[in-house]
């Protein structure tokens, strides 16, 4: 079959920057599947890709459409599968991602066919063998011979030479398929989920990461390679979406074909994107071992935990000595009572002591923090003190109760905007108790861009270009423009 793999383009604030941009991980995953499957799989990345919808539908002429999103996303992805519909009917559309993993119902009202809710992959195959063993019912099958939907001529049976393996020959059912929703008498019908590993995932094929490169960085790390060595994560933050997935359970790759993957890439720099790659202590020294064994010379970035890291220095060190340059720590706030009502189960000295332990390794500490509903005037100055005295490249967030999250329950009645584009963790979406929400607004933004102002000159943004950056948001301002005459 042919199947087009969008990536949709970026909503919101970081839809005007270019300066932090990743691989389209996710498809390339799918493109490799796929490809593996004997089917013909066009990625189409919309971030950079201006081709318009249509066109694309015409060059590829696709029999299924797969579609990843975010839930910033999501009125996006709507309106994808509107437009494919009326173009084309029969296109099969399936919807996946972390948005559709957990928030599947949200997708109910849309014109997809099909809703995948789970992390790994093993089950989109049996569902796209489903489509094409449909698409297949009373096509010519003469001698054992099944003319597939690309055209080309498959031997399928068992001891034949196809892409088709031992027992992919049965006859599928959709309520056999874990994980996926679909339409049952214009009722949608939700399949259990199963707890998956990220080690039943293939080595995706890097084509169109090689092809694509030059758009692929964090700041003055590029071009970087995104890799995926996780799923969900063992700690229970209350505001977290991410721990939610593959059912709530931790799952991770081996060491070995962690580091046979970031051998395999051709690039200086690579994007760990566990939600915690600082887990278990021996992991990383095997981690570390391998890397010194291959002798693999690449910088990392990475997500961590700041108690994690102020219990281990000597670690540390050792992960700086590979080529550890970043990590994303979520520090989140400054009191120990904060910091409890997240249930961050981190103290302000884990804080304050893995802040001291990056510095001194030469370590970006990328520190994520939350200002909440809760703060007055005083205490966005407060914070920006804080902050600004420490050795921090921090990132303040709005308190988002985001529909996934543990918290989303216990605000879901109090949110003072339900426009998903909005839950993108910069917008104000729960009453101020000391301020209007402009004022809210204000100070958050005051805070952010002193903050920036402040470490203008760190490395880490030594290689923007700022003129280029203003030429992009007008070339950003028109496609959007653009796009919303023809999608
Ligand atoms: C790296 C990253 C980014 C990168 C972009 C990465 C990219 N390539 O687009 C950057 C930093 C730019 C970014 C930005 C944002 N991000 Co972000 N990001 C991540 C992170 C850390 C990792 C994503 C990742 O590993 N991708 C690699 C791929 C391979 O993994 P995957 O997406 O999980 O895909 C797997 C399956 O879901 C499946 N799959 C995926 N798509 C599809 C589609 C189909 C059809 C099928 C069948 C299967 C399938 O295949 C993969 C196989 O395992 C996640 C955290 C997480 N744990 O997911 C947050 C995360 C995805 N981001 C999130 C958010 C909110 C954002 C922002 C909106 C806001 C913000 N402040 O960060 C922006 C919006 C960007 C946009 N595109 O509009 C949320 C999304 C929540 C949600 N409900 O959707 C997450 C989960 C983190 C969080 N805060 O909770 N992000
Ligand atoms: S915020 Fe970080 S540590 Fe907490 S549950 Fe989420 S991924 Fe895990």
């Amino acid at each position: 079959m042919n199947i087009l793999l969008i990536k949709p383009e970026t909503v919101g604030i970081f839809s005007y920057t270019y300066l932090v941009e990743h691989e389209p991980l996710e498809m390339e995953y799918l493109y490799t599947v796929f490809t593996a499957m004997g089917h013909h799989a066009v990625i189409y990345d919309r971030r950079y890709e201006l081709t318009s919808m249509k066109k694309k539908i015409r060059e590829v002429n696709p029999d299924v459409i797969c579609v990843t999103g975010y839930i910033t996303q999501q009125k996006l992805v709507h309106r994808y599968c509107d437009v494919i519909k009326a173009y084309r009917s029969e296109i099969q559309i399936i919807l996946g991602g972390s948005n559709v993993e957990i928030n599947y119902e949200n997708y109910f009202d849309s014109k997809a066919d099909y809703l995948y809710h789970l992390s790994g992959l093993e089950n989109q195959k049996k569902l796209i063998r489903y489509i094409e063993q449909e698409k297949n019912r009373g096509s010519a099958s003469v001698n054992g011979k099944t003319e597939n939907s690309t055209g080309n001529k498959k031997e399928c049976g068992i001891g034949n030479d196809c892409t088709t393996s031992v027992g992919e020959t049965e006859e599928l059912r959709l309520e056999d398929i874990a994980g996926i929703c679909y339409r049952k008498d214009g009722e949608w019908v939700v399949n259990p989920k199963v707890v998956e590993s990220p080690a039943d995932l293939p080595i995706p094929d890097r084509t169109h990461f090689y092809k694509n490169m030059k758009h692929f960085r964090y700041l003055c790390f590029k071009p970087l390679a995104l890799v995926k060595n996780s799923y969900s994560c063992r700690k229970k933050c209350n505001f977290c979406f991410c721990t939610n997935r593959n059912s709530g359970h931790y799952a991770c790759r081996s060491v070995e074909s962690l580091v046979d993957e970031i051998a395999s890439l051709n690039v200086p720099a690579i994007h760990i994107t566990d939600d915690d790659f600082l887990i278990d202590e021996d992991y990383l020294r095997e981690f570390i071992r391998l890397i010194k064994e291959k002798d693999i010379h690449k910088e990392y970035l990475i997500y961590g935990r700041a108690d994690f890291i102020a219990h281990h220095e000597e670690l540390m060190k050792e992960l700086a000595g590979i080529g550890l340059k970043l990590i994303m720590v979520g520090l989140e706030a400054t009191s120990e009572e904060e910091l409890d009502s997240y249930n961050k189960k981190v103290t302000v000295s884990e804080n304050e002591e893995c802040i001291r332990i990056l510095h001194e390794n030469d370590i970006f500490c990328a520190g994520l923090f939350i200002v909440h509903p809760g703060m007055t005037k005083e205490d966005f100055k407060k914070l920006y003190d804080w902050i600004a005295s420490r050795d921090i490249i921090p990132t303040v967030s709005v308190f988002t109760p985001m529909q996934g999250s543990a918290m989303y329950k216990k605000y879901e009645d109090q949110m003072i905007n339900r426009d998903v584009t909005k839950q993108d963790l910069f917008h104000c979406l729960l009453q101020p108790e000391h301020m209007s929400v402009r004022q809210f607004t204000r100070e958050y933004h005051k805070l952010s861009l002193r903050l920036a102002f402040k470490n203008r000159k760190s490395k880490l943004y030594s290689k923007n270009n700022y003129f280029g950056a203003m030429l992009y948001i007008v070339k950003v301002l028109f496609v959007k423009l653009k796009r919303q005459i023809v999608l």
